[in-house]
């Protein structure tokens, strides 16, 4: 092994506050965490990508738990860097790159966990191997336990191991997370593809493979028309509008816009938007750009074709979405990323860019497509009407919601502040009268649920604001509904969805998770919204310690848990109940496994992709489709594990 010189151990230091607080670096030590670095890896090549050099993502999932990702771009320099006096790829590898970029690629970006650089993913690995193809040399790199570079350097250069075609030039990039930082360092092939397929929509004809050896299968992604396809992936469940999506393009004071659209005869409206090929999930100034075009645009047609009635009348921005299922990506040499999780972007000058390319080239566009934009202007009309008429509707429910009546299944607790409160929401009457016999009566209140609740993304607003289940909770929240929601009015710290483990308490807890999304989004944003996960087993056990042998038992609360427990040797399992329901247990044993904030878990709902979000929504919750079990509860964060 070579010796450090100074430069190295400045290197070391940064790569080792990476390894002690990697949450503030990758967000989570969890699965989303471990993904991230496939992504921030990806990220470079998209970049070389984008800077014209690259055309093919070649990623490659290995047997011995790394994985490996190669571009076909001019390859990460080799020569000395100037002021660090090693190759420039070690630099690019084991120097923390706090804020600018190296290479200074005009895209590179800093939003939300993007962006934080290559080193990242080193220091968090037990091993990575970097190898460079150069001017018909292959160069490689190795490194060890976060960032400690093993290749010895002969007179200051990366030792040559091979040759290439002198117009074969690329960079790969094969790494192993480390476990002792991470909760898992199983990769998930179902992770990686849906990820592939997002880039290959966002990067026209960028041609990427994916070769999972673990199964033993492999995949291209390729996209001809980009986001257009996009979209029509996104409805491809849905009944659509007219044949294709509308896509327009332009460039506006060196922001370059493109926005694919189409309408659909769903309820619900769906923008999904990128900047920088970066998901920005709380919107910001180019969704506004987009509504604001789209509202006047419309309303200029409506006008001018007499559409509405009375003079002076417009059409809601609410009304001209919809139905309407769009994705915006613009390209913005310095996006400027807000918020807490830094997924909202702030630079004015993308409102205005967005909006003028959308104002000039959909003009263009409907004036060529008269049919479609008919289409669009009646689909308008028919929420116009409907919303009037559910205006009426939503003042009638609220003056009902102070009704006696409507509340009198919610047993409430007796504390009135919010921060320490809960609400059980529990399947059925029956469960719901033992939770309420078990619950800590100060802090925990509980609204049992009559059967299945209405599908919000089947009915219209009126209905919806109709149906008891939901007028109860609306009621019980105390926070209202759509525009008028007001998260500071929640009465509740926690709301727990509680229903059986079995399919027809997964398809109930996701209708309700459905009606948070589409109506009170920020429940789940702001992570108010939890599922409770009660035991599949209880476990009677003997231990046979030192002669004596011991009675005890243990409940258990999935599958893999059982497996394990199976394999704990000394233990002899006596019996194993099973628990059908949440009916079956007592209100003690339901207290302890479910609602003692000691000994439950709870599962914190979280979405981490509009795109993915909305698509599930909108394409499993449509009558045709069974719903899938699995819905967002992929996404879910363990609040308390160690029980
Ligand atoms: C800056 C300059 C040059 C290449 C790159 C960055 C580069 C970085 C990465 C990271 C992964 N793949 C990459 N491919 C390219 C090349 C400058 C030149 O050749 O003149």
């Amino acid at each position: 092994m070579e010796q450090y010189n100074g430069s190295q151990i400045v290197v070391l230091e940064g790569l080792e506050a990476v390894r002690k607080r990697p949450g503030m670096y990758i967000g989570s030590t969890g699965p989303r965490g471990l993904h991230h670095l496939i992504w921030e890896i990806l990220d470079n090549g998209i970049d070389e990508h984008l800077a014209g050099y690259c055309t093919q993502l070649d990623v490659t999932l290995l047997k011995d738990g790394g994985i490996s990702i190669a571009d076909n771009g001019r390859g990460v320099p080799i020569d000395i860097h100037p002021t660090k006096n090693i190759p420039t790829v070690r630099v690019v590898y084991t120097i923390l790159h706090a804020g600018g970029k190296f290479g200074g690629s005009a895209y590179k970006v800093s939003g939300g966990l993007h962006g934080v650089g290559a080193s990242v993913v080193n220091a968090l690995s037990k091993r990575m191997i970097v190898e460079v193809r150069r001017d018909g040399k292959i160069y490689r790199d190795e490194y060890i336990n976060g960032g400690h570079a093993i290749t010895p350097l002969e007179d200051g250069y990366l030792p040559v191991v091979g040759k290439c075609n002198k117009s074969d030039t690329g960079t790969k990039v094969t790494f192993y997370p480390d476990e002792t930082i991470f909760e898992t360092v199983e990769f998930k092939a179902d992770t990686i593809h849906k990820k592939l397929k997002e880039i290959a929509f966002l990067n026209k004809n960028l041609l990427i493979n994916f070769n999972d050896q673990v199964s033993g299968t492999s995949k291209t992604y390729q996209e001809e028309f980009g986001i257009k396809s996009f979209v029509s992936y996104l409805t491809r469940e849905m009944t659509v509008l007219h044949g294709e999506p509308i896509y327009l393009e332009g460039k506006s004071s060196d922001i370059e816009v493109e926005i694919a659209f189409q309408y659909t005869d769903s309820y619900s409206e769906q923008i999904n938007a990128y900047c920088n090929r970066i998901n920005v999930v709380d919107g910001g100034t180019l969704v506004t750009g987009f509504k604001t075009g789209l509202t006047r645009v419309i309303n200029q047609y409506a006008r001018e074709l007499n559409i509405l009635k009375e003079k002076d009348d417009n059409f809601d921005g609410k009304d001209i979405r919809n139905g309407l299922v769009s994705i915006i990506s613009i390209k913005h040499p310095d996006p400027q990323f807000e918020g807490q999780t830094k997924t909202k972007l702030g630079n004015t000058d993308a409102k205005s860019a967005v909006e003028d390319v959308f104002t000039g080239e959909a003009s263009r566009y409907f004036d060529k497509n008269i049919e479609i934009l008919k289409t669009i202007l009646d689909n308008s009309l028919k929420s116009y009407n409907a919303r009037r008429a559910s205006d009426k509707a939503r003042t009638a429910v609220m003056k009902q919601l102070s009704d006696v009546d409507t509340r009198s299944k919610l047993a409430s607790c007796s504390s009135k502040k919010a921060e320490e409160c809960e609400l059980y929401i529990v399947e059925g009457d029956s469960a719901g009268g033992t939770v309420k016999t078990a619950r800590n009566r100060r802090v925990q209140a509980v609204l049992p649920l009559r059967g299945k609740i209405l599908n919000v993304e089947k009915a219209s607003l009126e209905k919806i604001l109709l149906n008891n289940e939901i007028k109860s909770m609306i009621a019980t929240f105390g926070c209202g509904i759509g525009d008028e929601f007001d998260l500071t009015k929640l009465r509740y710290d926690k709301i727990i969805i509680l229903t059986d483990a079995d399919v027809d308490g997964a398809h109930i807890s996701t209708l309700l998770l459905t009606f948070f999304y589409r109506f009170m989004p920020e429940l789940i944003l702001e992570g108010k919204i939890y599922k409770g996960l009660p035991p599949l087993y209880k476990v009677e056990y003997e231990t046979s310690g030192k002669g004596k042998s011991k009675k005890q038992s243990e409940y258990i609360f999935n599958d893999f848990e059982l497996d394990k427990f199976r394999k704990i040797p000394g233990n002899k399992i006596t019996n194993i109940q099973r628990y059908k329901g949440l009916g079956e247990m007592d209100a003690e044993q339901l207290w302890e496994t479910t609602l003692n904030p000691e000994t439950r878990i709870l599962a914190q709902i979280a979405i981490s992709d509009t795109v993915e979000a909305d698509e599930i929504t909108a394409t499993l919750m449509s009558s045709n489709v069974p719903p899938r079990r699995s819905f967002i509860m992929e996404e879910a964060k363990y609040a308390k594990l160690d029980i």
